[in-house]
């Protein structure tokens, strides 16, 4: 188990490194909604590291984070910040199901939703979501805070994701 972890811990250093680079280009979704009287912001980013040395994010609760490296290669950081009136929300139960939009298949998938903050930031950057995987094309979230509305959201996801550039293609290592 403990080496399993320095490998994985080691994985994460190597892969951040390698795409940092191309970070720059990667596009970022921002989009604002309401659910209830909550205010929400939903951003799709370059997935983000959680572990090893350059994390970028601090998990603080909620699900399990998907680890850059981990099944599915996530390559986009689902999130949605949340303010009633002015200040943020720390503490919430937060569901986000999500969808590609003119496909055949239509199913809503469920999004774990991790609570977490940006590393070193504090807790007035809460935020809720996950890595995800997601190919390029057209999706629609719904975000449910605390039995809320649900608030809907529309976004593109662009065709350059940053896993295509990434020198183990998720197909190469899962075949
Ligand atoms: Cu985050």
């Amino acid at each position: 188990m403990q080496r399993f972890l320095t490998y994985t811990a080691s994985l994460a250093l190597v892969s951040t490194a390698l795409l940092a680079p191309h970070r720059a280009r990667a596009q970022a979704v921002s989009v604002d909604a309401k659910a209830g009287d909550y205010s929400l912001t939903l951003k799709v980013l370059p997935a983000e590291a959680f572990t090893g040395a350059h994390a970028e994010m601090a998990r603080d609760g909620g699900a399990k984070a998907n680890m850059v490296d981990g099944p599915g290669h996530p390559n986009h950081h689902m999130v949605v910040f949340i303010k009633k009136g002015d200040k943020p929300v720390e503490k919430a139960m937060v569901s986000i199901t999500y969808r590609k939009v003119g496909q055949k298949s239509m199913d809503w998938s469920i999004l774990p939703v991790t609570r977490m903050h940006v590393k070193g930031k504090g807790l007035a950057t809460t935020h809720f979501g996950n890595n995800v995987s997601l190919t390029p094309g057209s999706y629609e979230a719904r975000v449910i805070v605390n039995g809320s509305q649900p608030a809907l959201f529309h976004f593109k996801i662009a065709d350059q994701a940053p896993m295509a550039r990434h020198p183990r293609s998720p197909e190469s290592r899962v075949r």
